[in-house]
């Protein structure tokens, strides 16, 4: 099995906070306000990697970025010492200071849309970072998402990047988010779905209560750009009335590994025409589709346990896991129903239980947490290995983490200019070991 799926995981950063940033995302807006545990959110994040790892599957570390983003609050006029403009920040727009302080670019699923080299027409892997453009806290995120993405796949014979799509909504673009790649083996040529909200210009139909992140013309872009075979190609829309009942992102109403789908009876505009569409594009090989009917789960179970967050993974020995929130087990109906689809006849046999509930809160699962990167030897290689997870990694960084991070964290600590600096100092020295080189703000100054 040379063609491995490595699962890159964000590190939870040391401004972890609940701020009540994403309209639309049921979680981050309810728990506004509460205290934080940054480094309990760094700690549960690396257990689950640690966990996947566990199970036999490669482990990939994504760092966190610099915040609060002193840079964006310059842009944004905010003048004098880095600690100035904390202080005025703090004093004159508190909540610009939160959304430049949020550590969101941890749900790595939103950093980039991921196409691998069994799927493009130049046989390299393709990188495109999604601009995120609807929450102004996340369309920060790109410049340095991509000088990570670069550090860690030099751009070249196996890897290929692109820029973020032009930031505008009409490209409203979330990354892997929205983007499944379905395949008979990950090293076989797959089939990528793409999965929006809405056309741009609002053609069609569209959510009324909540807004559509990602639109048709983004992902016919990011399709064009990896060079993919239109014949392998599918676009869905997603149930724009499931949109307006808090899934925001389609994976948190879908999951897909090799030849299986696993959604929710609502999750699509037309679920019989993708379902075709998938079967058209997949040819011989065999597709398992696991609809899950409403009246099993509902879309408010989905949205409050992260049934379909979950990471489908296939293990070593054959056959697949799902691992899944805690949130799952607390719910009789969704855990009675994951004890009934592992004892069906679908090729999911397991279910791993793990706590993300400090990312949960802001509506982050397992699947949110982690962004896929299938790989052959060869593009193993290549890459910077010092980012894969293996026990002394795991070690070093929880280490790191118990070293540097705060136990708690709320809006008020966001201007304490000790904050920032402990952050850098924290950074700095994990760009160390990764072996990335410079990537934030901080250290190209002046370079
Ligand atoms: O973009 N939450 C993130 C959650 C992203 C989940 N990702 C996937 N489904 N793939 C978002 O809405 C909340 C931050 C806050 O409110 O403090 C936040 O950004």
């Amino acid at each position: 099995m040379s063609v491995r799926e490595v699962n890159f995981d964000g590190l939870v950063g040391p401004t972890h906070s609940y701020a009540g940033l994403s309209f639309g995302n049921v979680a981050s807006e309810s728990n506004l306000g509460r205290v934080a545990s940054p480094r309990e959110a760094a700690l549960q994040g690396l257990a689950k990697m640690k966990a996947l790892r566990e199970l036999g599957l490669p482990q990939g570390v994504l760092p966190p970025q610099e915040r609060p983003a002193v840079e964006v609050l310059r842009r944004l006029g905010f003048q004098g010492s880095d600690a100035q403009v904390l202080a005025a920040a703090g004093d004159e727009a508190p909540r610009l200071l939160t959304a430049c302080s949020s550590a969101s670019s941890m749900w790595t699923a939103n950093a980039a849309t991921v196409s691998p080299g069994a799927d493009t027409s130049d046989h390299r892997v393709h990188f495109t970072p999604a601009n995120l453009v609807n929450k102004f806290h996340r369309a920060i995120e790109p410049p340095t998402t991509a000088r990570v993405l670069r550090a860690i796949f030099p751009e070249g014979r196996h890897f290929a990047h692109h820029d973020p799509l032009p930031a505008v909504e009409h490209f409203g673009d979330e990354g892997a988010a929205n983007h499944t790649r379905l395949c008979a083996g990950h090293g076989d040529a797959g089939v990528e779905l793409f999965v929006y909200g809405k056309r741009a210009f609002g053609r069609g139909a569209a959510p009324a209560r909540y807004p559509a992140r990602q639109t048709r013309e983004a992902s016919e872009a990011v399709a064009r750009l990896h060079g993919l075979n239109p014949a392998r190609t599918v676009f869905a829309q997603q149930n724009p009335a499931v949109i307006d009942q808090g899934v925001f992102h389609n994976d948190v109403i879908a999951v897909g590994n090799e030849n299986v789908l696993l959604y929710h009876e609502d999750a699509f505009a037309d679920t019989a025409g993708l379902a075709a569409a998938l079967r058209d594009a997949f040819g011989e090989t065999e597709l398992v589709l696991v609809e899950v009917p409403a009246a099993r789960v509902s879309v408010e179970e989905a949205v409050t346990t992260y049934l379909f967050n979950s990471q489908l993974v296939t293990l070593p020995d054959g056959g697949m896991a799902l691992v899944v929130p805690e949130e799952c087990r607390a719910s009789r109906r969704v855990w009675d129903f994951l004890g009934e689809l592992v004892d069906g006849d679908t090729p999911i046999h397991r279910v791993l239980v793990q706590d993300v509930k400090q990312s949960m809160r802001n509506g982050g699962g397992p699947a949110c947490l982690r962004l896929r990167v299938a790989l052959s030897e060869a593009e193993r290689a290549a890459m910077n290995r010092g980012t894969l997870l293996d026990d002394a990694l795991y070690e070093r960084l929880s280490q790191w983490v118990r070293r540097h991070y705060r136990d708690r964290l709320d809006e008020a600590d966001l201007a304490d200019p000790a904050l920032l600096e402990e952050g850098r100092a924290a950074l700095d020295e994990l760009t160390g070991i990764l072996g990335l080189g410079s990537v934030y703000p901080f250290q190209l100054a002046g370079v």
